[in-house]
């Protein structure tokens, strides 16, 4: 059994409790879904690597300005005592990101990049940082930090909710970790589509009907009839995403 560990940098690591203990990655965390691959995550509460009297994690910053801004030293403590020394793992091997606007935003193909360094024998070790007040102090991004990732054109207050999503979207392309092989190869956005609509019991809903085809148990016709209805949702929802696969 193989084991990879993502190091997760946050001032709230209670963010990480339900991710962690609830459905499917919860299961694969355990090493319910795979006999091959198991992934660890370590929770690292900054706040433990404060320095001097006052350990403090934030402070004004130089320049003023609104709210406080997260220490380098701080930073920069957790990651040399919290993971490099605790760990005994060596800086270079490992590949420090930092969710943040100032990233390109995430997609299904940055998912399938980091799903490779998680999966893949002879790749870094992933540590999230994640931000909380106005920022951090650039002089830590600039000596620790390796990749940016945002989320979206929007802020979030902090990083912790970013980097569930970064690591949710990323561990369903890990082959095998969540089980059930074929499903994210159908799922949404694969071929910048949208996924065809789903029906389960009762047959009969309200007045509305369960497709005949989906009945039949004749796989050819049900395979055209998702590729369709594949196409069909997404001219009605998403229509700038056929857009994007005329362009690519
Ligand atoms: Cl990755 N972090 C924060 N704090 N806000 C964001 C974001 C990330 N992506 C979009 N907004």
């Amino acid at each position: 059994m193989r084991t990879k560990t993502i190091y997760i940098l946050s001032l709230f690591p209670d963010y990480f409790d339900s991710f962690q203990n609830s459905g499917v990655i919860s299961k694969a965390l355990n090493g319910e879904r795979s006999s091959e691959f198991s992934l660890n995550l370590e929770i690292i509460n900054i706040r433990d690597y404060s320095l001097g009297n006052y350990k403090s994690v934030d402070a004004y910053p130089y320049g003023g300005g609104a709210g406080m801004v997260m220490r380098a030293d701080v930073l920069a403590n957790s990651i040399n005592e919290g993971i490099i020394k605790q760990f005994e793992i060596s800086r270079e091997d490992l590949h420090i990101i930092y969710p943040s606007p100032r990233g390109h935003t995430f997609d299904n193909k940055m998912a399938k990049k980091i799903s490779k360094k998680i999966f893949n024998e002879n790749e870094k070790e992933l540590v999230f940082i994640c931000g909380r007040y106005e920022g951090i102090d650039e002089r830590f991004l600039q000596n620790y930090v390796d990749e940016y990732i945002s989320i979206g054109n929007y802020v979030l207050t902090g990083g912790e909710l970013a980097t569930m999503s970064i690591l949710d979207a990323s561990l369903r392309f890990v082959e095998g970790f969540l089980g059930n092989k074929n499903s994210n190869i159908e799922e949404s956005f694969q071929d910048n589509s949208i996924e065809y609509p789903q029906f389960t019991k009762p047959r009969e809903f309200e007045g509305l009907c369960v497709p005949e085809v989906l009945l039949g148990g004749h796989h050819k016709n049900i395979q055209e009839y998702k590729i369709e209805q594949s196409l069909e949702m997404t001219k009605k929802f998403r229509p700038d995403l056929l857009e994007k696969t005329i362009e690519s």
